[in-house]
């Protein structure tokens, strides 16, 4: 049944007309004359031969994979195409949606996929739509038994553009029925995008969604939604409140630059907070505004916190976790034995940082504990391929939850052929990492665990310093793997002091041979190691003997392929006395995404190959190092494939 008054009492929404702003409402002569502004002004951008390009992602957008005789997707006069992608977030007045690596028009030709190539690609147990592009979390919620997940998706094609919420529903995270859109552009104030946003749930169990809208003037306003019929567990209807929009850009933010409003939390005052992301100048900030009813809102003096030289913040997230216990914590739980959490998706890199805190209810900010590793300059969640994401809490099983956008690292073009662009990450549990204090703990839901098929256990197996073994687990590329590493407590002591500074990324990669590494796992491999994806450790003994640890994947021999991204990500990861190295990777055709120290350090990485697919793909172990030896352990279960298909009609 529908709620007619699902909110508390409200008074004007305090609405300031945008400017230019001649019909509120949106007539279709108003739409139509916008969208012909729009072509106008990108015909004007764009060079001859981009606009060719574009027309012919266009008219292909819902075209699947179609080879030719040979099977081969090259042009018909049988040369390789040239790989030119067209920049598109940026000109919407959002972060660069396309693969930037191809940024160099023409430079790169693209490689003959085939069919089978192709179809190998698409994931079997991460979240994807059908077809056609995704990306942000949306709004993630548990309601009546499901999980609700929605997404940002475009409904006609695999690029980024006319963007509305698709919705999905899973009784466990992974097994998934796609339902019908939740939210289209139908609304002046939502007309170039219903974009991103986030649901609060209300002690008395009613919910609000929060989501930005692109108006027909490409502002960026704050819209407020809510479930048509609360009594359906599927949430099928939504409902745009009729006062929209509930907030406009305030004074002082440009008004391409505010958006992305957060879950609301109580304060002590018991009134609702969100915050908001935004910049000025080259500083990234949250807004924080509060408000009773979630339709009229007071914009708080001051920042909720700001940091210099981070550019625009996409996405912010605000949480508490816990330093007591092994659980998630509700939005609102605040106390002694609270730290909070914030996260901000910098526009300018596209990754997503987070910092540890302390949150002060009574002035409305957030205080870093440290502010060498503050908001954007610190620590990552990720660092693969990982953007705008977003935690929920789960009620039902007390446990705080992330998920986040894992864009494509092949080419657009390759994309439009597949038919689809993205993926959704595996949903993370996120606690508080009590032993460094410094770091959260991201883990795989433990429901992943119940697509375990058979497993094969490689107990204490000795990889001499540059050595390289078959692990012998059949059909390679969906698995989950748990391996632990320890290293020859001799080669530790004596290997040489080195102030050389070491990175992942540019520091060799997996074939640079160091007295402590790298050695780990080669996932993705072909039989004669031509292609492979190295998943890794490199141990650096520094001045005074201090023992420093990386985590890396290596990409670069990941593809023969020429046209996709192939970089070395990695990062440093804290190993404390007594602890063995440790990681857990979960392979799934063209996601390997890989977690060290228990969650420590992530990398979620998008790897393209030609030759490990399929029955070829093989799993090696490695060991790199020129003096260490390595005992490893390792236990490898074959994944199964989640069910993830439309809602079946007869039950909606
Ligand atoms: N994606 C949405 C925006 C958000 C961006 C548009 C981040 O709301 O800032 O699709 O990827």
């Amino acid at each position: 049944m529908v709620d007619p008054n699902p909110f508390l009492p409200v008074s004007n929404p305090g609405y300031t007309p945008l400017p230019g702003e001649a019909n509120p409402i949106g007539s279709p002569v108003t739409r139509r004359r916008s969208i012909c502004l729009c072509l106008a002004v990108v015909s004007g951008l764009l060079a001859l031969d981009l606009i060719v390009v574009l027309i012919g992602y266009r008219g292909s957008d819902n075209v699947q994979v179609h080879g030719n005789e040979s099977g081969s997707l090259a042009a018909s006069s049988g040369q390789p195409e040239i790989v030119r992608p067209v920049s598109r977030g940026p000109v919407a007045g959002v972060s660069e949606k396309a693969n930037g690596h191809f940024a160099d028009v023409g430079r790169l030709r693209s490689f003959p996929w085939n069919n089978s190539m192709l179809s190998w690609q698409r994931t079997a147990f991460h979240f994807q739509p059908e077809k056609n592009w995704m990306n942000d979390p949306n709004g993630p919620l548990f309601y009546k038994g499901w999980y609700h997940f929605f997404y940002q998706y475009n409904p006609n094609g695999a690029i980024w553009g006319d963007i509305v919420w698709g919705h999905a529903v899973s009784r466990d995270l992974i097994h998934w029925l796609h339902l019908p859109l939740a939210m289209v552009p139908d609304q002046w104030y939502d007309f170039n995008g219903v974009w991103t946003g986030s649901a609060t749930i209300l002690p008395d169990g009613k919910i609000v969604m929060l989501y930005t809208g692109a108006t027909n003037e490409s502002v960026q306003v704050q819209n407020l939604a809510y479930p048509a019929d609360p009594s359906d567990p599927l949430l099928i209807k939504w409902i745009k409140y009729s006062g929209n929009p509930v907030l406009v850009p305030p004074p002082g933010i440009h008004h391409k630059d505010f958006r992305d409003p957060t879950t609301a939390w109580l304060t002590s005052e018991g009134k609702w907070r969100i915050i908001i992301g935004s910049k000025i100048n080259r500083t990234g900030i949250a807004l924080v505004y509060d408000t009773k009813d979630f339709k009229t809102y007071e914009l708080l003096d001051g920042l909720f916190h700001g940091v210099p030289g981070t550019g625009m913040w996409e996405c912010v997230d605000f949480y508490p976790v816990s330093k007591a216990e092994d659980c998630g914590l509700d939005t609102s739980i605040n106390g002694p034995e609270v730290k909070h959490v914030v996260k901000a998706s910098l526009d300018d890199d596209r990754h997503d940082y987070y910092a540890i805190g302390t949150y002060h209810d009574k002035n409305s900010t957030w205080v870093p504990d440290n502010p060498e590793i503050d908001v954007g300059i610190g620590i990552r969640y990720d660092y693969g391929v990982f953007y705008a994401s977003k935690t929920f809490y789960d009620q039902d099983k007390s446990r705080r939850i992330l998920w986040g956008w894992i864009g494509e690292s092949d080419s657009e073009f390759a994309d439009v052929k597949k038919g689809w662009a993205s993926i959704q990450s595996i949903p993370r549990t996120i606690l508080f990492d009590n032993k460094t204090g410094t770091h959260l703990l991201q883990w795989p839901v433990q429901e992943v665990e119940s697509l375990r098929l058979r497993s094969n256990e490689f107990d204490k197996v000795q990889v001499k310093a540059g050595s390289v073994m078959k692990l012998d687990v059949g059909s390679a590329t969906q698995l989950d793997i748990e391996a632990e590493f320890e290293v020859d407590k001799e080669a530790l002591d004596k290997a040489p002091e080195s102030n050389v500074t070491f990175s992942c990324s540019s520091s060799g990669g997996s074939v640079k041979r160091g007295a402590l590494g790298p050695f780990g796992v080669s996932v993705l491999a072909d039989e004669a190691l031509s292609e492979q994806t190295p998943v890794y450790f490199y141990i650096v003994k520094g001045n005074g003997g201090k023992l420093t640890t990386h985590f890396c994947t290596d990409q670069s021999r990941s593809s023969e392929a020429t046209d996709v991204n192939k970089p070395i990500y990695g990062s440093y990861v804290p190993v404390l006395e007594g602890e063995k190295l440790s990681l857990r990777i979960l392979v799934d055709h063209s996601i390997v995404e890989s977690f060290a120290q228990g969650g420590r350090t992530c990398i979620a990485s998008r790897v393209y190959p030609t030759k490990a697919i399929y029955g070829a793909a093989r799993l090696f172990l490695f060991n790199n190092a020129t003096d260490a030896s390595v005992t490893a352990s390792l236990k490898i279960w074959q994944m199964n494939s989640a069910f993830i298909r439309p809602y079946p009609s007869e039950n909606k």
